[in-house]
């Protein structure tokens, strides 16, 4: 069973509903059920360095997985997803490629974990703002998220 015409129309819904969907830490879209969508998107406020860390689910209600292939937003000059792993009494973050999202499933970007890096931010990036945010996949849908910026100690 394919669900080929989705990606488009489950592009076009997610941007028209992030529009007038506000600030908001709660889901971003009532995205199709079919399709994928991005929830919870939120962005830390840098403390020290001039990044700025991304945390957001990445739903996938097709009958095929996706990937995430790219992460791009005008406040930053390089999007990179990273992961975190364990490196002796260290953690250590590693850039990944890509991030599959299974078929009727999910992935989930969160502290300590998987996470996607907001680098050379074009200006400072601080609690109040949204960022518009663009998520490239494998299948040519792009889902664009109004992610608001948090400090770290307001993190769900
Ligand atoms: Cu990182």
């Amino acid at each position: 069973m394919r669900f080929a015409p989705r990606a488009t129309a489950t592009g076009l819904a997610l941007v028209a509903a992030s529009a007038c969907g506000g600030g908001d830490v709660v889901p971003d879209t009532d995205a199709a059920e079919t399709g994928l969508s991005i929830y919870q998107a939120i962005a830390v406020e840098p403390v020290l360095d001039d990044v700025a860390a991304l945390y957001l689910t990445i739903r996938n209600g097709g009958e095929e997985e996706d990937t995430l292939v790219a992460v791009r937003t005008g406040s930053a000059g390089r999007a990179e997803i990273h992961d975190q792993v364990p490196d002796g009494e260290m953690v250590h973050m590693r850039s990944r490629e890509y991030v599959v999202v299974p078929a009727n499933g999910a992935v989930v970007f969160a502290p300590g974990g998987l996470h996607v890096m907001l680098m050379e931010l074009v200006q400072p990036v601080a609690a109040g703002d949204t960022l518009v945010v663009d998520f490239h996949f494998a299948s040519g849908d792009t889902i664009t998220a109004r992610v608001p910026v948090v400090t770290y100690g307001d993190l769900p």
